[in-house]
């Protein structure tokens, strides 16, 4: 998805021209993959814009950066108010906010302690990141042939860069095979999650969901925000492992993230989920999500991080 240019980047500490945004070809990271980044979006809400969960983003940026031995120049404070400050001089209402910590130019070779570490807020207007019509009717995904990589191989609990080559790999095939997105099972077979997204299916009226570590999974926060939603309305939520055909023969499925919101599964492997509409208790749940990210439900109000 193309980026449209803002005005502003936030780079150590200050505001730069988008187009000044630049880095030096020998930064540790883009050699290496050793950075960790957030995915934040925010909202137009009837009081101006609003960062959802903006606190819970931060906390795991940091909590990524301290899984990789990363010691952020800034904390938590800081980075939050770097998120608000470039939103502010954006002008923009609604945006997705990409918070950056890398290791810098000076220093090469595998030991990353020894490298300066940068930090960068970025943001740009995006879209449903699965297509409005994903949003609305459900998209086509696939279990792909790329599998989690085992947590003994990599920190699957840290949201970072060259975590995403594995993604990567998966989303290509999944796009080459015409599918919209696809789903990713750990070595030993059970369901994981998406490419930038976490699963639930509905069965006989619960959702499930794979317990996030065991899979190796991102401990999304829009899963802990549905599953929060998913409580107040109602409905039972568990944690279960989860094989490739419990997918078929769940009656509802969707996936979640900051990017990609909740999306519901219409078709996995070819077989329709359910009527292959999106299911009743998913379209209560993503109702009650665009509610809240956009300050309608004083239920979530807690959530909401709002920016002059
Ligand atoms: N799993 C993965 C692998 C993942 O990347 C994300 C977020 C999630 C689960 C859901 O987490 P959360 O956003 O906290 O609900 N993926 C981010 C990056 C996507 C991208 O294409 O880049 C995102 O949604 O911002």
């Amino acid at each position: 998805m193309p980026i449209t240019p803002t005005n502003k980047i936030w780079m150590d500490g200050s505001l730069v021209d988008w187009e000044d945004a630049k880095i030096h070809v020998l930064t540790h990271s883009l050699h290496y993959g050793t950075g960790v980044f957030e995915g934040i979006r925010a909202y137009e809400t009837a009081t101006g814009p609003a960062v959802f969960r903006l606190h819970d983003h931060i906390e795991r940026l940091l909590r990524s950066a301290h899984i990789l031995s990363m010691a952020s120049p800034y904390g938590v404070v800081e980075l939050e108010e770097a998120v608000r400050e470039t939103l502010r001089a954006s002008g923009l209402s609604a945006c997705y906010i990409r918070p950056l910590i890398y290791l810098g130019y000076g220093e090469m070779g595998l030991n990353p302690l020894l490298s300066t570490v940068n930090v960068s807020v970025a943001l740009w207007p995006w879209g449903a990141y699965l297509g409005d019509e994903g949003i609305e009717q459900g998209i086509r995904l696939k279990v792909s042939s790329w599998v989690r990589p085992d947590p003994r191989s990599l920190p699957t609990a840290a949201k970072a860069t060259g975590m995403y080559i594995n993604s990567s790999l998966a989303k290509v095939e999944a796009l080459r095979g015409g599918y919209d997105e696809a789903l990713m099972m750990t070595t030993d077979g059970y369901c994981a999650e998406g490419t930038g997204e976490n699963l639930f299916i509905v069965r006989d009226g619960v959702l499930l969901t794979p317990p996030n570590s065991a899979v190796g999974a991102l401990e999304g926060i829009t899963a802990n925000s549905v599953i929060t939603i998913a409580h107040d309305l109602g409905y039972e939520v568990k944690e279960a492992l989860l094989r490739r055909a419990d997918l078929y023969l769940a009656d509802e499925m969707f996936l979640t993230g900051t990017a990609a919101e909740v999306v519901p599964v219409a078709e996995i492997d070819d077989r329709k989920v359910g009527t292959g509409k999106p299911g009743p208790i998913t379209q209560a749940i993503q109702k009650t999500y665009f509610g809240a990210v956009r300050g309608e439900d004083k239920r979530y109000e807690s959530w909401l991080d709002r920016v002059e």
